[in-house]
């Protein structure tokens, strides 16, 4: 299981409010008993943006994070614990304030390549794909292509020296100590088409880009991990996991949520065939990153109408399937979150250690709107007391960390009986059968001479 990590929101180490490396090193030891095995850390590199997702150095931390020490410390805390972490590296674009970006529209090689300006007024008709936004924003006079919106303008890979330099990028970071990447937004390195002067997605050459950045990984550090972020239906998902090892199965975090949030057994028997039967065309060639949510979604609560015990049940289901889990933070203590592209902050709200919102280690960088002080949420309401959401989802970590080989199993059958989903797994341990009860009221079965796990009210 890997914990995904908004910085700034986690703990704050030095009293300014802000969450940073020195205050997720105290975490450590919470976070290792939560039974994680990995950090997945939000973009550290300097960013004039609160996501850090549009970066103006590559190769510098942002400052309100902490130095390149306290990250070395961080690392070697985590590393101590058996913790891997994998870095967050939007390589798509930079921010327009990027040394590159500047030099580039003053017209200074090779940054002036690295960048796709307007060559044909048609190209301004160019649409997004999934919410026919623009794309292409204007810089003092000049179009430059831009997918994200202004904040971010595009790379533009179609020059050698920009694949060189996203080497030395990749070399840096694992020299520090990373054991591993998150690839950005993998499926929009090659995503304009210049002939047709439309979006298009390149998989194919976007393909032969990342093969060549994982080996390059490769070749520096044999175990490196590596997590694709192809968010589209599940041809597209596979056509890229197999060169990362580790897809995030967005598919599945949908059709999962949409059924247990309508206690839909028949939605949720047909979301895991789908999956199992994906998984098969497949061949397995990579391991399904499962997950719920993440930093671009609605909190699972929240995704659940409110239903803690269906939030309970959907990360049951999630935890005992095969596949390398990812948790978002503050996912344990029941936060409450609602994505809104155009206010995108509600699901990034401080973790809330203190009951009244204040202490040592709190970070403050947010007003809390939808998770407020005196609400039960914090861990000093919730921990330790017995039937508290969070000791739920802690108990629910527990049962997969002490069963590691689910990681590992095949579904070899999915079937229903009314409210009642049961999955039957083939492990290195034989076979495991669990039931899930999607229903409101309580379900009785008959369980003798089956290794059962159960799920719900039974
Ligand atoms: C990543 C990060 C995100 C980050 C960026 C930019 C990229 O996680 O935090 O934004 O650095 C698209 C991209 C993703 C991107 C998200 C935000 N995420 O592909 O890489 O946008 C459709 C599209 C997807 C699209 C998704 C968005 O196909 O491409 O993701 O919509 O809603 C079914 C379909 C599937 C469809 C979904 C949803 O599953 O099969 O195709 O996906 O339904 O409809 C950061 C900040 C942002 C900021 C930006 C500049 O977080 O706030 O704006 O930087």
């Amino acid at each position: 299981m890997f914990y995904e990590l908004y910085l700034r929101s986690f703990c704050d180490g030095n009293g300014d409010g802000l969450g940073d490396l020195k205050g997720a090193e105290k975490k450590l030891d919470y976070i290792a008993e939560l039974g994680m095995e990995g950090i997945w850390l939000l973009p550290i590199m300097q960013s004039p943006a609160y996501h850090g997702y549009s970066v103006t150095d590559f190769f510098a931390i942002n400052p309100i994070y902490g130095d390149l020490k306290d990250l070395r410390n961080f690392l070697y805390g985590a590393h101590k614990r058996d913790l891997k972490v994998i870095l967050d590296l939007p390589l798509n674009h930079t921010s327009p304030s990027h040394e590159w970006f500047l030099k580039a529209l003053d017209g200074e090689k090779p940054y002036c390549d690295w960048y796709l300006f307007l060559q044909s007024e048609e190209w301004l008709k160019a649409r997004r794909h999934w919410d026919n936004q623009q794309v292409w924003s204007n810089y003092s006079g000049r179009w430059v292509y831009a997918l994200f919106g202004p904040g971010s303008p595009d790379l533009n890979f179609e020059s050698p020296s920009l694949w060189q330099q996203i080497k030395e990028v990749l070399t840096f970071w694992l020299s520090v100590g990373f054991d591993g990447f998150r690839f950005d937004a993998a499926k929009h390195i090659f995503d304009f088409s210049i002939e047709k002067g439309i979006c298009e997605y390149q998989h194919s050459r976007n393909i032969a880009f990342w093969k060549e950045m994982t080996s390059h990984c490769r070749a520096i550090s044999p175990d490196c991990l590596f997590v694709s972020e192809v968010w589209d239906d599940a041809r597209i998902v596979d056509m890229y996991s197999s060169i990362f090892g580790i897809g995030f199965n967005f598919p599945l975090a949908e059709d999962l949520k949409l059924a247990i949030a309508s206690r839909n057994a028949e939605s949720l028997v047909k979301a895991l065939k789908t999956d199992m039967q994906r998984f098969f065309r497949s061949k397995r060639s990579y391991e399904s990153g499962t997950f719920l949510t993440n930093h671009d979604m609605t909190r699972l609560v929240s995704s659940m109408n409110g239903d803690r015990d269906l939030a309970l049940l959907a990360l049951t289901v999630l935890l005992t399937l095969p596949g390398l889990p990812f948790l978002y933070y503050g996912e344990e203590l029941g936060m409450e979150g609602v994505y809104d592209e155009y206010f995108n902050e509600e699901q990034l709200e401080p973790f809330l250690w203190y009951e009244n919102g204040y202490g040592p280690d709190q970070t403050e960088w947010k007003a809390l709107g939808k998770n407020r002080p005196h609400g039960g949420v914090s861990i000093q309401a919730q921990s330790g007391i017995a039937g508290s959401y969070f000791e739920r989802f802690k108990n629910i970590l527990r049962f997969r960390r002490d069963n590691p080989w689910l990681r590992f199993t095949t579904i070899k059958s999915i079937s229903r009986k009314k409210d009642l989903v049961r999955i039957n797994l083939h492990g290195s341990k034989g076979n495991a059968i669990l039931y899930h009860n999607t229903g409101n009221s309580r379900a009785t079965l008959d369980t003798t001479g089956t290794p059962v796990v159960i799920n719900g009210r039974l």
